[in-house]
């Protein structure tokens, strides 16, 4: 591990809020993601939320489906990600915050608007991670974009879920700033995306600005990110107006702002807990 996460690696990570590392996943673990995939679509039970349902242009995400599929748990506790993101954050200890896969499995999908995720999450603190990756290979206009360096600038406001159309709606609508029109202006913008293979990974900062490509010539992207925290992370609040994502209901009863995000919603990945490590099951 330590020969793909290397101190360059690190560097840019931290500067630019944003790395691709290529072929850093074994196929082993992109199998373990398909069959989670399957599992989530499959279950009934698990909601699947519809952007731009009203269009030909629609696409689904779930969210948290670590509680759901048998796999994505394995893939957190056994697969190098959190090991890479420890490395990454600079903190041993490696909490999970929330999964989420965007299935865009048609040609014609539209883009995931430009947005960054800390608005949405109740957290401060340097050491947070996301990871994305695809099951299928993407030309670099389908890739998830960037712009580098944001993570250390203004937190706007996140897109409205139910008007994704509508950027300037905003999602709390009080209390943060609306994003620019970067889609309008891309030119303006310091925008990186690359061709990717299945077990590229591009980890970022939640902080980092990024919006989704379509599926243009792809007729398939199928991608899961994974967000994780270290130790400096805290609670905090957001405008009251939505509440923060994914719902965690009582963790607001709990913990006041400031408090370390110790919680039974974000279960420790790293040090690897007992129950949960290969050689430890008695
Ligand atoms: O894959 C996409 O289109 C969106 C991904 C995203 O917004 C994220 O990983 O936070």
């Amino acid at each position: 591990m330590d020969d793909l996460i290397t101190q360059e690696v690190i560097d840019t990570f931290r500067e630019d809020g944003v790395v691709l590392v290529r072929q850093a996943l074994h196929p082993d673990w992109l199998m373990l993601i398909e069959m989670g995939l399957a599992r989530v679509l499959g279950d009934s039970a698990v909601a699947k939320h519809r952007f731009f349902a009203e269009t030909e242009g629609e696409f689904q995400e779930t969210v948290r489906n670590f509680d759901s599929a048998i796999e994505i748990k394995r893939l957190l506790y056994d697969s190098p990600i959190a090991d890479m993101m420890a490395r990454l954050m600079g903190s041993d200890e490696v909490w999970y915050y929330s999964d989420e896969f965007f299935i865009k499995d048609d040609a014609g999908c539209e883009r995931t608007p430009w947005h960054q995720d800390t608005p949405y999450f109740p957290v401060a603190g340097e050491q947070l991670c996301s990871v994305w990756v695809t099951l299928d290979p993407l030309p670099e206009e389908d890739c998830l974009e960037f712009i580098p360096g944001t993570h250390k600038e203004t937190m706007f406001d996140g897109f409205n879920p139910q008007k994704p159309e509508d950027p300037s709606s905003g999602f709390y609508g009080e209390g943060l700033p609306i994003l620019p029109d970067i889609q309008a202006d891309r030119q303006s913008f310091n925008i990186v995306s690359w061709e990717l293979q299945p077990g590229d990974l591009i980890f970022s900062s939640p902080s980092t600005i990024h919006g989704g490509g379509p599926t243009g010539s792809a007729a398939r992207r199928r991608a899961l990110a994974i967000r994780c925290f270290g130790a400096d992370v805290v609670y905090a609040t957001r405008p009251p107006s939505r509440p923060t994502v994914p719902l965690t209901p009582g963790l607001s009863r709990h913990l006041k702002p400031g408090d370390p995000l110790r919680s039974p919603w974000y279960p420790p990945l790293r040090p690897v807990p007992a129950g949960e490590a290969y050689g430890n099951r008695g």
